[in-house]
């Protein structure tokens, strides 16, 4: 029987919701304006694919689920933040995002920059309360902390951020087009397959062939992010369409046209599940989050 992606997506965003309900502040907690905004965006309907993604990681070398529930709600953590600095007036001034109007325009900036800054440092808490208890052996904290710091920050997102906020309006060569896409988007996808493994114990060889895997399925997935942006609507994204074209933003569609796009996305996923071959079984489920990467309408 082929795998049910669609039972294993409900039953795994259904846990990293409950968690994610328990590891937030409640919304009458003192300040209740700001822990109102962080719960308004984390609980506004994401696909969760980053949690699973840390799931999925650990699953593929023999982990479960429970044993790394608070660090897959970080990367979601991390992620939420992430989009409510990127609607910001001084970036891509968005009104819409996941269906709701944005942060900004129901808090207030001052409101949503602070909502991000909280939902971030939260999220190194998690990662650290993932170790409490004595269960998990303490020795591979340093190298998750640092898997997520290069990932979210300067040397990862934050710097194809930057790349990407520079760019707009400008001609720039594929290498910059590249990097940028790689950078904002590929590295918190890659680092929540890593970082998923890594707390399950997984050796090297599995480690470098789920870093084959998730730079590729990261880099398809702000592909197909771009080419949505043209094909998409507001009912089907949650979010405004065209608006990289109005941005003048630099686009894989824009650089290499749509059909080029679309080739590349598709010849990413079959290299990224073809470096999971040695993991067997264990690594459906990511074979599988592959082709949803890919044939998303969201
Ligand atoms: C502003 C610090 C800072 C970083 C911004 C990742 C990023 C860098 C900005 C988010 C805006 C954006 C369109 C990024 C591309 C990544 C992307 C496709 C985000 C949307 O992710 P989904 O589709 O969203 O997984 P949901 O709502 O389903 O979680």
């Amino acid at each position: 029987m082929s795998f049910d992606l669609e039972a294993y997506l409900v039953e795994r965003r259904c846990a990293v919701d409950e968690a994610l309900e328990r590891a937030l502040p409640p919304a009458d907690a003192y300040p209740p304006r700001l822990h109102e905004a962080m719960r308004y965006s984390v609980f506004a309907g994401g696909k969760r694919l980053r949690p699973i993604l840390v799931i999925a990681g650990a699953e593929a070398v023999g982990g479960r689920m429970g044993d790394v529930l608070p660090t897959a709600c970080a990367f979601e953590l991390i992620h939420t933040y992430s989009l409510i600095h990127d609607d910001l007036p001084a970036m891509d001034d968005d009104d819409y995002r996941r269906g709701r109007p944005t942060s900004h325009r129901v808090f207030g900036e001052a409101m949503a920059i602070l909502a991000g800054d909280a939902l971030l440092t939260h999220a190194f808490g998690l990662v650290v309360a993932n170790f409490a208890g004595g269960t998990r052996p303490l020795g591979v904290l340093p190298e998750v902390l640092s898997e997520i710091v290069a990932a979210a920050g300067s040397p990862g997102m934050i710097g194809g951020q930057a790349v990407d906020v520079e760019s707009a309006g400008n001609v720039v060569a594929p290498e910059t087009l590249e990097y940028i896409h790689t950078h904002k988007t590929g590295a918190l996808i890659g680092a929540a397959v890593r970082v998923g493994a890594l707390l399950a114990g997984a050796s090297r060889p599995a480690l470098e062939a789920l870093s084959r895997y998730g730079t590729r399925v990261g880099l398809t997935f702000q592909i197909v992010d771009d080419i949505l942006d043209v094909e998409g609507s507001l009912e089907s994204l949650g979010k405004t369409a065209g608006s990289d074209r109005r941005k003048r933003k630099v686009t894989y569609p824009g650089y290499h046209g749509l059909e080029a796009s679309r080739a590349r996305a598709a010849a990413l996923t079959r290299e990224g599940q073809a470096a999971l071959t040695a993991l067997g079984p264990a690594a459906e489920p990511l074979v599988a989050l592959a082709d949803f990467a890919l044939n998303r309408k969201a």
